[in-house]
């Protein structure tokens, strides 16, 4: 009997179940994943821990949350009529229409009868014997698959910081990652948020408009750029619309990060100041991340970072009218974009509002969260509510969570200890049939995600059919294609800047987490053509295994 019949034979106690693929999540990973397995008439469980489908837009519900690839491109491609129909409202639309945007998808496409909502993967054990894996969920149940697909995302473990005292704390605490589902009113309440990333800084303007005093807890000043979000025009979307081919085609190939923009052909020391100035002038009255593509080596030459540094900052200063909170705003300790650019809309110009303070931790840490108040070394601070933008353990936090056992029972845990390792970010050695989508080793969080998921679930989905046309049962990553890998993705982070900055890329914002920069900086075209041609060469760097003429006959 084949898995597809196995699964969905009617009767059968769950626990001997058996499917083509299991997939791990149910963002826009694991929603296309199924479609694409769909149709080549494999059978697929989807088990997803939240309640919903839209992955890190279910949960990041905080105000202010928006995407910061702008929409027309932050979205699928690989169904026309689906792009043309759908209409971003703006420039970067905000969480509850990206979230509306991935139940479209769902409802469009039927994904839900094949998506397990509420259910937690906790562990997945590979049997040698059978070359299957054994999928055991919080409901207690057990399926077995014969293939596995994380599609876990790259931000989804909120991580809560490790401060004294915040369980005494009688207000409400919040983290953005995992904001509640019923509305927030922050209205004639004194606020602190800690945190000052990408989530602080969108969220710090909203909060500011509704509570009675809000209090920015800074450890490090970030880079941020305005957003100039704006209601699309249907003109843009149309443009968008008709040339969607080519943008598309030139996003997944031309571009390194896979969003659409001019490619420089300078470097920012080929200018002179004045030129250069108006060039960043012009970035930044534009907004968004294209800031950082003005200049080809902004992200390689340490001067030349400097200049996008210094006037970024000398902009932070023009903006913030009290002095010395412009220059605890001004970030000074890694280049910029080493740390992920932030995206804002009226972040700085939120420190000109009476009601709104800021603490710089680092010279005066937080001791403890009092019942009422945050007490730093110098002042106890009263607030009523906390919000927690805090972050995430990044790519590999939730694949931690699962106790995934590989060939002779080794853990993936065990194995990633010193820090992830796979081949291409796809599979990790001693593994066998388990996949990743935007894994560790890929070019994954540096990229428009969206762009990265497609690519990896097409590939993947290619794979899984070649094995099928061949009487394959077991592939994996050898040791050797692995760790050529993991050099290269190293030896190419340390060509740049990046790995200066005491970032989530580095794995640093979790103590104790070893500290190797993740993801692969090689840019999505380049990545992609190394994925394309590993494959024309039937795999080259992973092994496969046939099936034995028994287990042929049997299937
Ligand atoms: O998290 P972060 P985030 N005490 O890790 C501070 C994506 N995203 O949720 O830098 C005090 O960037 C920490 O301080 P420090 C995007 O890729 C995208 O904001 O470690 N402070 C830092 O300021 C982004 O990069 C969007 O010194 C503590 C902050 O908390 C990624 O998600 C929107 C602390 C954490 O910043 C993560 O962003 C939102 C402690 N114990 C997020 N622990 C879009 O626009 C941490 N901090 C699409």
């Amino acid at each position: 009997m084949s898995a597809l019949q196995s699964a969905s034979g009617k009767g059968q106690p769950a626990a001997t179940r058996a499917y083509d693929v299991v997939v791990v999540g149910a963002g826009f990973a694991g929603m296309y994943m199924l479609y694409r397995l769909r149709k080549q008439g494999l059978s697929a469980r989807v088990y997803e821990q939240g309640g919903d489908v839209g992955g890190t837009w279910y949960w990041n519900r905080y105000p202010g949350a928006r995407c910061d690839v702008e929409s027309m491109q932050y979205s699928y491609s690989f169904d026309d009529e689906l792009q043309q129909e759908w209409s971003w409202s703006e420039r970067y639309a905000p969480q509850p229409e990206i979230l509306n945007y991935a139940n479209h998808v769902a409802d469009r496409f039927n994904l839900r009868s094949d998506i397990q909502f509420d259910t937690r993967v906790d562990r997945a054990e590979f049997d040698e014997s059978a070359n299957t894996w054994s999928v055991t969920t919080s409901d207690g149940n057990t399926v077995t698959a014969k293939h596995v697909v994380l599609a876990t995302g790259c931000l989804s473990n909120a991580k809560m910081p490790d401060i004294k005292g915040l369980g005494d704390f009688k207000g409400k605490v919040y983290h953005t990652g995992h904001w509640p589902h019923e509305p927030v009113d922050f209205t004639g309440l004194r606020v602190g948020v800690i945190g000052t990333g990408s989530s602080g800084i969108q969220s710090v303007p909203v909060i500011a408009e509704q509570a009675s005093h809000l209090t920015v807890f800074q450890r490090t000043a970030n880079f941020s750029i305005p957003a100039r979000n704006a209601a699309l025009t249907d003109e843009e979307r149309d443009s968008f619309r008709s040339n969607y081919r080519e943008i598309r085609r030139i996003a997944r190939e031309e571009m390194r990060n896979g969003i659409v923009q001019e490619v420089p052909d300078r470097g920012a020391l080929d200018d002179g100041d004045n030129e250069r100035r108006a060039k960043f002038e012009a970035r930044w009255a534009r907004g968004g991340l294209t800031f950082m593509g003005v200049y080809n080596n902004l992200a390689l030459d340490q001067a030349a970072n400097d200049t996008a540094a210094g006037f970024v900052r000398d902009k932070i200063a023009e903006i913030v009218k009290d002095p010395q909170t412009a220059k605890l705003l001004q970030p000074n300790n890694h280049p910029i974009g080493s740390k992920r650019i932030c995206i804002d809309t009226d972040y700085f110009a939120a420190f000109n509002r009476p009601n709104v303070t800021l603490v710089d931790i680092k010279s005066d840490p937080i001791q403890q969260i009092l019942p009422h108040a945050v007490r730093t070394s110098a002042r106890e601070i009263e607030v009523d509510a906390l919000v927690l933008a805090t972050g995430f353990d990044a790519m590999t936090g939730s694949v931690a969570k699962i106790d995934i056992r590989g060939r002779n029972g080794k853990t993936l845990n065990g194995k990633w200890a010193e820090g992830p390792k796979t081949y291409l970010g796809l599979m990790s050695a001693g593994f066998p049939n388990l996949f990743i989508i935007t894994g560790p080793g890929s070019p994954s969080v540096l990229s428009n995600m969206i762009v990265s998921i497609e690519q990896h679930v097409e590939w993947i989905s290619d794979c899984i059919g070649y094995m099928r046309d061949r009487d394959l049962v077991a592939m994996e990553a050898s040791q050797d294609a692995e760790d050529r890998w993991v050099a290269h993705v190293n030896e190419v982070a340390h060509t740049t800047l990046y790995p200066q900055a005491n970032s989530w890329y580095m794995g640093a914002n979790v103590p104790g987490k070893p500290q190797i920069f993740m993801p692969y900086i090689g840019g999505v075209g380049l990545y992609r053509q190394i994925c394309n041609d590993v494959a024309a060469k039937g795999y080259e760097g992973f092994v496969m295994t046939a099936a034995e003429p028994l287990q042929r006959a049997a299937s």
